[in-house]
């Protein structure tokens, strides 16, 4: 099987102090995501943020902007967060995803204490008022996904033919998949991201990898396909692992905003076409979008709601 390259381009995680090259306005995300999509991602999932702050939003005039200008301009599947931002309420958090009706959404697969605490201490000169208190709230706001909200969720997008990106940040979160699977809420084939090093869901290590592989497999079968995204320095060293076991990847200044140590990633393209390299010495091919479409059984770029007005 061919490996998926997805690129998480911005987030809502990571503040513009800590980057300069962290993508901002509709122009710097559809640069940046067109650029990765030349990289070999074949997947681009997308938050927005205010143009003139870089704090994230669910303001669908924002991502219309970029949005059109990245179909235009390339076939990458889009991928729209339903995650959005810590302490948005759910209808806030399907707003774009009810506008453009994409190929794929991300669905949080349980709750977290999402703690993004520790950036807030980063030795750098804050250039927006809202950015360190930010960070260090983090420590004490839950990312609400109940059994209840995923439902709603699958509710609400199922019925556009979008598909999802599972977000499994702990062991736990595959059981609760696998509970929305045994019910026939949702159909196969299941496009898991295994999550590893958030603080709040489990660690970034092989063990912790070889613990949600085999989780997966044995409650999943050949049902599903998985992808991994190791936060922060974790990134390309939880890539490979997935790489030598069949899998595929997801990286992105969304969850890691460097290239090697030290050095900061000057675009998202420089991080897919490092992890890139890194499929191909392995002997992996890299699947085009049109290929990914059929690997997850996706609906198709034509029917999405991606339109200038
Ligand atoms: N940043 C990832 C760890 C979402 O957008 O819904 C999780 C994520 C969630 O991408
Ligand atoms: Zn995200």
């Amino acid at each position: 099987m061919k490996t998926i390259i997805s690129c998480a381009i911005t987030g809502a995680i990571h503040t513009p102090s800590l980057s300069p090259y962290l993508p901002v306005t509709p122009d710097e995300i559809a640069e940046q995501s067109i650029d990765a999509a030349k990289a070999g991602a074949s997947i681009i999932h997308l938050h927005a943020r205010q143009p003139n702050d870089g704090k994230p939003t669910n303001d669908t005039k924002i991502f219309r902007e970029f949005l059109t200008k990245i179909n235009s301009e390339s076939d990458a599947i889009l991928n729209i967060s339903t995650g959005v931002a810590l302490g948005m309420t759910l209808d806030e958090r399907l707003a774009a995803v009810k506008e453009f009706q994409p190929e794929l959404c991300s669905l949080n697969m349980g709750s977290i204490n999402f703690n993004v605490a520790r950036a807030a201490k980063a030795d750098v000169k804050w250039k927006h008022d809202w950015e360190k208190e930010h960070l260090a709230k983090s420590e004490d706001i839950v990312f609400r996904n109940t059994f209840k909200d995923i439902d709603y969720i699958i509710k609400t997008v199922s019925d556009f033919g979008t598909k999802f990106e599972y977000e499994c940040y702990d062991v736990g979160h595959l059981y609760n998949l696998a509970h929305f699977a045994e019910h026939g809420i949702i159909k196969p084939p299941f496009f898991i991201q295994f999550i590893f090093g958030v603080m709040g869901g489990i660690g970034a290590d092989e063990q912790a990898f070889n613990v949600m592989k085999q989780t997966a497999d044995k409650l999943f079968g050949n049902n599903y396909h998985f992808s991994v995204l190791g936060a922060g320095r974790h990134q390309f060293l939880i890539a490979e692992l997935s790489l030598k076991a069949g899998g595929n990847v997801r990286v992105g200044l969304e969850d890691n905003l460097y290239l090697d140590k030290g050095v900061l990633a000057r675009s998202n393209a420089e991080q897919v076409a490092k992890v890139k390299q890194i499929a191909l010495d392995l002997g992996r091919e890299i699947a085009n979008p049109d290929e990914t479409r059929q690997i997850l059984d996706l609906k198709g770029k034509d029917k999405t709601k991606i339109t200038l007005s």
